[in-house]
């Protein structure tokens, strides 16, 4: 088998970098000929989840369900990659102990709250600071970091294509592809 299915849980802060690894990671495996599927903000929030808000009870069914479809694709043999805040530890192991063990590999795009505000690409910063969004994370709304996450990537440090590859090793070391 090329391939052992699995979830590349992806967790940051906003503007940390989560989507754009998680993006150059799968364009690697379409490369590598193998099939992934990436979950994120643009076809679930979107989407299925267009319904939640960003209170702590809505993000926490929010992750809920990214789990349970995960668990869909992992089960038709897929590798998932998914890119959310996902802010709570407790949801986070929630997901692992959904699947099988090796299943959930927690990847920590691990850039500090002063680089993530530095970019603040959408402008979602500057609006917390001032006041005009409520519950942000890393301002007004918590960001449990991993305790012990399987791969730790640091965005502030490495371009993305030295992200993207050290994540493709992990997977390479521990056989997954
Ligand atoms: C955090 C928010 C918020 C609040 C809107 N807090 O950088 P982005 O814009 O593109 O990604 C963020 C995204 C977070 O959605 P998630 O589903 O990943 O969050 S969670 O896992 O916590 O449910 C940000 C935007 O939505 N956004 N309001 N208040 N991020």
């Amino acid at each position: 088998k090329k391939q052992k299915p699995c979830i590349l849980w992806f967790t940051g802060l906003s503007g940390s970098g989560k989507s754009t690894v998680a993006n150059a990671v799968e364009s690697k495996l379409f490369e590598a000929g193998l099939h992934s599927y990436l979950l994120d903000g643009d076809n679930v929030r979107h989407g299925i989840n267009k319904d939640l808000t960003f209170s702590d009870e809505d993000r926490v069914e929010n992750i809920r369900r990214i789990g349970e479809i995960s668990k869909l694709f992992v089960d038709s043999g897929l590798i998932v990659l998914t890119a959310f805040i996902s802010p709570f530890q407790a949801d986070r192991q929630m997901v692992r102990d959904l699947v099988e063990a090796g299943e959930f590999i927690e990847v920590f795009i691990d850039t500090p709250i002063e680089v993530c505000e530095q970019r603040d690409p959408k402008g979602l910063y500057k609006k917390a600071r001032q006041g005009e969004i409520k519950h942000f994370t890393g301002i007004d709304s918590p960001y449990e970091a991993p305790l012990n996450p399987e791969i730790t990537v640091k965005t502030a440090e490495l371009n993305i294509e030295e992200c993207a590859e050290f994540v493709l090793q992990h997977l390479r070391d521990r056989g997954y592809i």
